[in-house]
């Protein structure tokens, strides 16, 4: 007997192991018992891996048909291996998945999400408001130059038309992209009968980018309608607000100010959040932070969205969310707000 034969006696006893070892089914065909046999079989110290070894000492003129042989009976339990890993596989699934009894409404443990400090913000504020009375009002950040300007008493000629600070529609001259929330307010003014008490929050766009302006901003404006309303309602409502934002002990001032859709018109500040008052970095060593405008709505406004400004009068206010997040949440930049790092927005909790 030549020693080619001697190997492909083995050859077939190997295999035949190999069909009769892998006769595994049911709980026994486990991902461990498939290892176990590849190990038993192609292994370094496996079956078919000492017969690999043993073609080094068959004659020169058997090994090519001997190493042939011993090949396809490597594919051969390769491919046995693969089908048995599949099925112990998807066995080891199946196992899992009936002892496993998943609850899915459990309450997450982590990876909640949070919200992004200026929605967080803004529900803050607009809780507030509601407590106050004010009802939410919502408006497109697409519209025409009726609602955008010439409703406010922006004349023809007035810069913030000009385009280097509003966003055009494209072809469409008198389309804009809102510059301010007074726009929803123009839309409440000419839809709703007063009394009026309503809040504006949304996004809003001018063409300005530096290190205290991005392109896109939040603002909420907010207008009161009735009959003797006085600025001592707006000061008051004003007041009200800031001090349920940042604290009972900050006092706010009013300076005059123009606004073309506001006579009289003031700015609004708030004694430092940082400093309470005394003079530091933050509010530039005056004590005060600069909030917003406000002023009593003018009466060019009310004949244009067609009230009666000798039946009633009104006050209507406006600031950045983004602003006072910033001072809320002692941000550092305002760029932060708008860059999406998954670092900084993780900090800042679910809910308000
Ligand atoms: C700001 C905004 C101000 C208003 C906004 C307003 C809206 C209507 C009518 C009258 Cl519909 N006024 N909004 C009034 C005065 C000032 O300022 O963000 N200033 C920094």
């Amino acid at each position: 007997m030549s020693s080619l034969d001697g190997s492909l006696k083995q050859i077939e006893e190997i295999k035949a192991q190999f069909q009769s070892d892998s006769k595994i089914s049911g709980k026994d065909l486990s991902p461990k018992a498939v290892e176990d046999l590849r190990i038993k079989f192609l292994g370094r110290k496996g079956l078919v891996t000492a017969l690999m070894e043993s073609l080094k000492s068959i004659p020169k003129e058997e090994k090519p048909a001997a190493g042939k042989v011993i090949n396809e009976l490597r594919q051969f339990v390769e491919a046995g291996l693969t089908s048995l890993k599949e099925s112990a596989e998807a066995n080891a699934l199946d196992a899992s998945l009936a002892s496993h009894k998943l609850d899915v409404t459990l309450p997450t443990r982590s990876h909640q999400g949070s919200l992004h400090p200026v929605t967080l913000m803004r529900r803050v504020m607009l809780r507030e408001f509601r407590k106050l009375g004010f009802t939410v009002y919502d408006g497109p950040e697409i519209d025409l130059d009726l609602y955008n300007f010439e409703s406010l008493n922006f004349k023809d000629d007035h810069p913030a038309r000009d385009m280097q600070d509003t966003f055009f529609v494209a072809d469409r001259a008198a389309t804009v992209l809102r510059t301010h929330t007074s726009n929803i307010q123009v839309h409440a003014m000419m839809h709703e009968k007063p009394p009026l008490r309503i809040v504006a929050p949304g996004r809003t766009y001018r063409c300005d980018s530096d290190i205290t302006h991005t392109p896109m901003f939040h603002q909420i404006e907010g207008f009161v309608v009735d009959k003797n309303i006085s600025m001592a309602d707006m000061k008051g409502i004003v007041d009200l607000f800031l001090k349920a934002i940042f604290g009972q002990d900050l006092s706010i001032r009013l300076r005059p100010s123009f606004f073309p859709f506001v006579e009289p018109g003031a700015e609004f500040d708030l004694q430092c959040v940082s400093c309470r008052g005394q003079g530091c970095r933050i509010c530039k060593q005056t004590g005060w932070l600069e909030i917003g405008g406000l002023g009593m709505i003018h009466p060019n406004v009310f004949e244009k969205v067609g009230l009666d400004g000798e039946e009633y009068t009104g006050f209507a206010f406006g600031f950045g969310i983004d602003r006072i997040a910033m001072l809320r949440y002692g941000l550092k930049d305002l760029r932060q707000l708008f860059e999406g790092d998954q670092q900084f927005l993780g900090q800042f909790p679910v809910h308000p």
